[in-house]
């Protein structure tokens, strides 16, 4: 892993309707993420937090699907030019949401340094959503399909390159939630999906293993995108969206320690937690766990 590390803060909620995930940075600072990564001896540059216009009132967009569509790419467009700085000087982006609308701006922002961008989606959802397919309207749903350039232009376009990834290289892991449009795609692109019914199956070692096999093949850099609604409720209480039979919290830092082995990811971030929702700051506190086993800490 790169030694520089940039922390970027993404405190927006508009991607969703529940309010308090933009205070999820403040969260994950507050429960020590600067700190944790430098004691692993990386050089941490915090560049603070992304400015996020409000909306006088969350709503869809004229004619759209979509919650506050002209917010969301504003704010994603911001990201990407801050995210695409951060990797052409060679440090390793770590974006902190805010909700998984980010993931527009984040890939943006890295995907036109690589040839074959990798991507782990650590998620209850896949995200593949468009306006058209989408039940709620709300763009926290739709970032993967944005990525492989399917959706509205105003998000796709957004960096001024599309599609920033290819289907092949997508590995979804924790999908326990699903819509049916998201289902025909999945299909259709033929993307690599681990349901919790493979991880059951197979377990999280396996999984891993598969992945990492998987990506390292084809690859030349692996983002890994990863929402806290993929863990168990039970962990990670502190998200908007949270549904049952989830990730556990040593399946997933086993997942962080073998990325950290194989030494793949190039770029990551953590989203939706949800601080207002959570308890005693718990999901948080996971999440800075996990990036402390994504970035090499030891039991031993
Ligand atoms: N698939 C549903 C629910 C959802 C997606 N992402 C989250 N929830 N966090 C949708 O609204 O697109
Ligand atoms: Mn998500
Ligand atoms: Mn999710």
């Amino acid at each position: 892993m790169k030694k520089d590390i940039s922390l970027i803060g993404v405190p927006m909620d508009l991607g969703q309707n529940r309010r308090g995930v933009d205070m999820g940075p403040s969260a994950m600072r507050y429960a020590g993420v600067v700190e944790r990564l430098e004691a692993l001896h990386y050089e941490l540059d915090d560049l603070g937090d992304i400015d996020i216009s409000r909306p006088d009132r969350y709503r869809k967009d004229d004619g759209t699907n979509l919650r506050n569509l002209l917010e969301v790419a504003e704010a994603n467009a911001k990201l990407a030019e801050v995210v695409d700085e951060v990797v052409r000087e060679d440090k390793f982006p770590l974006v902190l949401g805010g909700d998984h609308s980010i993931a527009i701006g984040t890939l943006a922002g890295v995907a036109k340094h690589y040839q074959n961008l990798g991507v782990i989606w650590y998620d209850a959802h896949a995200d593949l959503n468009t306006g058209e397919t989408s039940p709620s309207g709300n763009i926290h749903g739709m970032p993967l399909a944005v990525s492989l350039g399917i959706g509205h232009e105003k998000l796709t376009g957004i960096g001024g390159y599309e599609p920033k990834i290819r289907p092949e290289n997508i590995v979804i892991i924790g999908a326990r939630s699903l819509d049916e449009g998201e289902k025909k795609l999945i299909r259709e692109k033929g993307i690599k999906i681990y349901t919790m019914h493979e991880i059951d199956r197979l377990g999280m070692s396996t999984v891993m293993e598969e992945t990492i096999h998987y990506l390292q093949k084809q690859t030349d850099g692996v983002h890994l995108s990863l929402d806290l609604d993929g863990l168990d409720p039970h962990d990670a209480p502190g998200v908007g969206t949270p549904v049952i039979g989830g990730l556990s919290y040593r399946e997933s830092h086993l997942a962080m320690e073998m990325l950290a082995e194989a030494n793949i990811v190039t770029s990551a971030e953590f989203v939706e937690v949800n601080p207002i929702l959570d308890e005693k700051n718990k999901t948080a506190s996971i999440a800075v766990g996990l990036m402390g086993s994504l970035f090499g800490e030891k039991l031993l």
